[in-house]
């Protein structure tokens, strides 16, 4: 079977793509494929025939491209091969929603990355999608046509830059930068480079030590450096287009710089150092805080750590450091404020980390639509005062330099659908149109995702549309409420748990008590984090009357009779939310059915047999968060619904 069958690039399968693509100069496609003249034939007559030319120009920036449309030829024009390539996916999205042909776009974002967690066993650390594409039995997988498939649809939502392993990096996968295994890394990396994408490698600290037999991975050591440097001079004259390497250090048991009682510009430094001469780039991420804490220390706050460890370092990185900052303080929970290391870092570069995969929003058996969550990243404003006007929102920090970008923990694995659940494609796809765009809503990318892989009519389109846009809200509404986060079974991270990790070591507590709930990280009273942020968001989150409802437990500890800003009542929102959650999924699922026929049967099936999952699974949810708050609170609900005493 075609994979392409089975997403969103179906519709416009085009088997000349690779032969274009390949060839230098500009090249006139005389004969467009069939795909495409049928494609074209959906068009008003003026286009019907249309004369496709592609041109490389030296005076056009790389990666952009203008499409023209005018005396019956269409014109693609890039300075480089990866802009033609975007242009000519850009050009079938318009021809197949039937729209002006002529536009001019650049990337707003230079990186624009996925991240694997794949490990060499063919297991994927959060995958919920089958085992990894990449990897089998220790090895890479051989006759893969997959990674080519992969490589293409990447391609054709802008994406330019793929890490293939797990940043949590054993011993085995400390290897990949060595032969053998550097053979098959320099496969995929052809492969993908065919693509315009830049391949990765995630490394391990301490790889001096496993792989080079130093006693040491001190980043001030000079057997150290030069042992960095040596393994990269091997690396480039091997894959000599190498992106570079992504690095987790200090984290969750991760070696680092601190063993050695250095910091992380030190550690960073030494190894981007080695791939300085070969214009490569050092990811190092900032998901760095104590994973030991003690649930009595209410005063250590994990929302704090990665800013209290890498805004005193702003300026101290190699240009070809970026340090990768996760969405939120804590850990891509389905609500958290952003990151308030965005604008703190200004002389640094940063990219921005997103977890397509849904670990903590439904693992790919619930419906989540991540595009407007990401979008309330991308928008929040920081008011950085390094920012060029008042406004500093994020999307414009990181689009601001060119070893600035986006990444996101891709949600793909073996599975014939790619994603596992049907639906989570839409979360791939606007993934990479969000790293391309911004500025495009969460409504548009939807509504073109679901125009290219379904073929509904209008009516049964706005069904599927109306599933999925809200469908982030309804996940957080019978999930851990107002912000707080977690409240997940430990360990994998599916269904309820209220305490599952309150009396933890990982830093992750909602302290609910007879009397309220919430984390106290105000200036005041709590850890201070609300008071990290720059004004007016620093005031704004640390004042109980001003912090947004959907952030309160968040930054406050709170009585559960404390009126929100809705007018209700913590403990009426509790319940409230939770069995409307419930309710909103009866509803999705009554509507799928709307589809069923109308939409291939193992397709229809896939999602109908997860919406059941989700529909047991958000009832787990309402009744365990409803009891639980009952119980602590005494405080029944105002609609005398049932909740189990
Ligand atoms: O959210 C946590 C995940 C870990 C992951 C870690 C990280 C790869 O539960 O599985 O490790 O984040 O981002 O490093």
């Amino acid at each position: 079977m075609d994979l392409h069958d089975t997403c969103w690039i179906k519709k416009y399968k085009e088997a000349d793509i690779d032969a274009f693509y390949l060839k230098k100069g500009g090249v006139i496609a005389e004969t467009l494929s069939d795909e495409v003249k049928l494609l074209l034939k959906a068009r008003p007559a003026a286009a019907k025939d249309a004369k496709l030319v592609f041109k490389l120009s030296a005076t056009a920036a790389k990666e952009a491209f203008t499409i023209t449309h005018k005396n019956g030829i269409i014109r693609v024009t890039s300075g480089d091969e990866a802009g033609l390539l975007y242009g000519f996916y850009e050009l079938l999205r318009r021809l197949h929603d039937k729209c002006d042909l002529n536009t001019r776009q650049a990337p707003a974002n230079a990186i624009r990355m996925l991240d694997h967690w794949d490990n060499l066993d063919g297991t994927i650390e959060r995958g919920y999608a089958g085992p990894s594409i990449f990897f089998e039995d220790g090895a890479f997988k051989t006759a893969n046509d997959r990674v080519y498939d992969y490589a293409r649809l990447l391609a054709s939502v802008g994406i330019n830059a793929v890490a293939i392993n797990n940043v949590n990096v054993r011993r085995k996968e400390a290897r990949l930068i060595t032969r053998p295994l550097l053979d098959g890394v320099k496969e995929v990396a052809e492969t993908f480079g065919r693509f315009g994408i830049k391949l990765f490698i995630s490394i391990n600290f301490a790889s001096p030590i496993i792989l080079g037999g130093l006693t040491t991975a001190d980043p001030r050591s000079k057997a150290v450096i030069k042992w960095w440097k040596d393994t990269a001079n091997d690396i480039f004259n091997e894959i000599p287009g190498f992106g570079g390497f992504v690095i987790k250090a200090d984290s969750e048991g991760e070696p680092g710089p601190f063993a050695y009682g250095r910091d992380h510009a030190d550690g960073a430094n030494c190894i981007a150092g080695a791939l300085l001469p070969h214009n490569a780039l050092l990811i190092w991420r900032c998901f760095v805080y104590n994973c030991n804490q003690d649930w009595r220390d209410r005063k250590t706050d994990r929302a704090r750590a990665a800013y209290d460890t890498f805004a005193p370092l702003d300026g101290k990185f190699l240009d070809n450091v970026a340090l990768q900052v996760k969405n939120g303080p804590v850990d891509f929970q389905v609500r958290e404020p952003a990151s308030q290391l965005f604008g703190a870092i200004p002389n640094t570069n940063v990219i921005l980390e997103f977890q397509v995969t849904q670990e903590y929003t439904g693992q790919q058996q619930h419906i989540c639509y991540l595009a407007p969550m990401w979008k309330e990243i991308l928008d929040f404003n920081t008011y950085s005062p390094s920012g060029k006007t008042k406004a500093a929102p994020i999307l414009e920090i990181i689009g601001a330099k060119e070893r600035n970008g986006v990444t996101g923990v891709s949600n793909i694995g073996s599975d014939y659908n790619w994603t596992g659940h049907k639906l989570a494609q839409a979360n791939l796809y606007a993934f990479g149109r969000l790293c391309w765009a911004p500025n495009l809503t969460s409504e548009e990318i939807l509504s073109q995702w679901i125009r290219q892989t379904f073929s509904l009519d209008v009516a049964d389109e706005e069904i599927l549309f109306n599933i999925m846009i809200n469908s982030r809200e309804v996940y957080e509404k019978y999930t851990a409420p107002l912000g707080v986060g977690w409240m997940v079974k430990p360990g994998h991270h599916y269904g309820p748990d209220v305490d599952g990790y309150e009396y933890d070591h990982w830093g992750t507590y909602h302290f609910a008590d007879r009397n309220g709930i919430g984390v106290d990280r105000t200036g005041k009273t709590g850890t201070g984090f609300a008071i990290t942020y720059f004004e007016p968001n620093a005031s704004m989150y640390d004042n109980i009357g001003t912090c947004p409802d959907n952030l309160l437990l968040f930054f406050h500890h709170v009585p559960y009779a404390h009126i929100l800003k809705s007018g209700k009542t913590v403990i009426q929102h509790i319940y409230d939310t939770h069995f409307e959650g419930y309710e909103d999924v009866l509803k999705m699922v009554s509507e799928w059915k709307k589809l069923a026929g109308k939409i291939n049967d193992r397709e229809y099936l896939n999602v109908l047999s997860r919406l059941e999952e989700q529909e047991n699974c958000a009832k787990q949810w309402r009744d365990q968060i409803n009891t639980y708050f009952y119980r602590k609170s005494g405080i029944p609900d105002e609609n005398g619904r049932m909740i189990y005493p």
